[in-house]
């Protein structure tokens, strides 16, 4: 098999003290960590569509990224090359999953049987390729957004024929992401949304929305498919309102529409900060509420206010994410997906693993911060104490629902005003970076 890569052998592990930007720091993935190794606790992923696919191009000028497996006219060459780029790069990374939607892999044809057609030449090729080094399948997932014929949404299109197609679509990727072994399959709504209420129905696309969804679920069944179903929030871009707004308001859907025990979500870094939320702040809500399934590792630029998708580099982040994680019992058919692209002016092949070495690294960092504040449970008891009058009697009556308005009234009158209590927040913002530095 040609190489395209080179320049690169396996990434190894140096340790803390190296200083060469082609060997893992903190990554070691046989380490354990909390009983588990890393490798089985940040389970990481590279998303096929930046990766391999992406160029740099931006609105303002075409690609910048120029890649020897992409040198030829024939596309179904291209896409063959670009597959066996990848499982190279997977193996030099050491990285145990990859990710990818229907279009990144095989291109589009003139006619769905076609487009199909290819797809299967591509995913037969890959089932090799996977048995060959052992990479797994994170998640499949369809592009539905890019084609023209999907301007309007898929699910969510004003017309049943592009509602059809989206299906048509959408059941090809979740058989060939059967056929691959995938550990779940991701519904990103691509433009499943609106840019003005003055020609949309919006309750009719959202229950259409929820059709489609409910057909998936259908189809998994019918086939036997056993990975986990994840919608993935982003509060806009492309269009101006992205119905799956955030994991709130995914949440209710899910609800709403009886589909709760089908789906989880999968967390979106950049995706949080555009929703106005932080990474941690959506981590945590679906923590909460038992719908955590995976996690697309990037990061945003706060200066920006569109979907950057940049590599983690922020250990403050990865730690406060893995905390969270941890709390909630960990990853474990999800992973972090680097769903993060190179900038434009980073055209070299060796950028890649520049990029996805630090990202690794930062995670694994913020794994082992994430994993001694949890053994030394300093948060953990101070947030206990915080709310300590909850477990006295008197809070014990309220929370079970034993007292109401006239008793909580009662109290009050007889017990006047409530001592205030400090909430200490730079206390806990400077014990935090003792676990940072
Ligand atoms: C888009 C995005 C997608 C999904 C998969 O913002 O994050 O790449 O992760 O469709
Ligand atoms: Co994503």
């Amino acid at each position: 098999m040609a190489q395209y890569f080179p320049e690169v052998t396996k990434i190894a592990y140096e340790g803390a003290d190296s200083k060469n930007p082609l060997a893992f720091k903190h990554y070691d993935a046989d380490e354990m960590v909390m009983g588990k190794s890393m490798r089985d606790h940040l389970r990481f992923g590279v998303a096929y569509w930046h990766t391999f696919k992406g160029t740099g191009a931006d609105p303002f000028g075409p690609g910048t990224i120029l890649r020897s497996y992409n040198d030829s006219d024939d596309p179904m060459k291209v896409a063959d090359m670009t597959l066996e780029a990848a499982f190279e790069f997977y193996v030099k990374l050491g990285i145990d999953f990859w990710c990818f939607h229907d279009r990144d892999i095989a291109p589009e044809a003139d006619t769905l049987a076609e487009t199909n057609k290819r797809l299967d030449t591509i995913v037969a090729k890959a089932k090799k390729l996977q048995a060959d080094t052992g990479v797994k399948l994170l998640w499949g997932t369809t592009n539905a957004f890019s084609h023209r014929r999907f301007m309007a949404g898929a699910g969510t299109n004003p017309q049943p024929e592009v509602f059809a197609y989206a299906a048509s679509q959408i059941k090809k990727a979740i058989e060939v992401t059967h056929e691959l072994g995938g550990e779940g399959y991701v519904f990103w709504g691509g433009r499943e949304g609106y840019d003005t209420l003055l020609n949309t129905d919006m309750s009719r696309e959202l229950d259409h929305l929820a059709l489609l969804l409910q057909m998936a679920v259908d189809y998994k069944k019918k086939i036997g498919f056993g990975g986990q179903f994840l919608i993935e929030p982003k509060p806009k871009e492309p269009t101006k309102h992205q119905y799956d707004f955030d994991a709130g308001n995914c949440f209710a859907f899910l609800q709403k529409y009886n589909l709760l025990d089908y789906f989880k979500l999968n967390i979106e870094a950049n995706h949080a900060t555009l929703a106005g939320h932080d990474f941690q702040h959506e981590l945590d809500f679906c923590v909460g509420n038992g719908i955590l399934g995976s996690v697309d590792a990037n990061r945003g630029d706060l200066m920006l206010g569109w979907d950057t998708d940049q590599f983690p580099m922020s250990i403050y982040e990865t730690t406060m994410a893995m905390y969270t994680i941890l709390k909630g019992g960990g990853l474990t058919t999800g992973g972090l997906n680097f769903d993060a692209k190179l900038r434009r002016q980073s055209v070299d092949g060796i950028d890649l693993f520049y990029a996805h070495v630090g990202a690794m690294d930062c995670f694994a960092k913020g794994l082992k911060n994430a994993a001694k504040m949890i053994e030394d449970k300093t948060f953990e008891n101070a947030v206990k104490a915080r709310y300590a009058g909850w477990d006295t009697d008197f809070g014990k009556q309220i929370e079970t629902g034993k007292i109401g308005f006239d008793e909580l009234e009662k109290y009050t009158l007889e017990n006047g005003e409530p001592e205030i209590n400090s909430g200490h927040q730079e206390m806990f913002e400077n014990m935090l970076n003792d676990y940072l530095y």
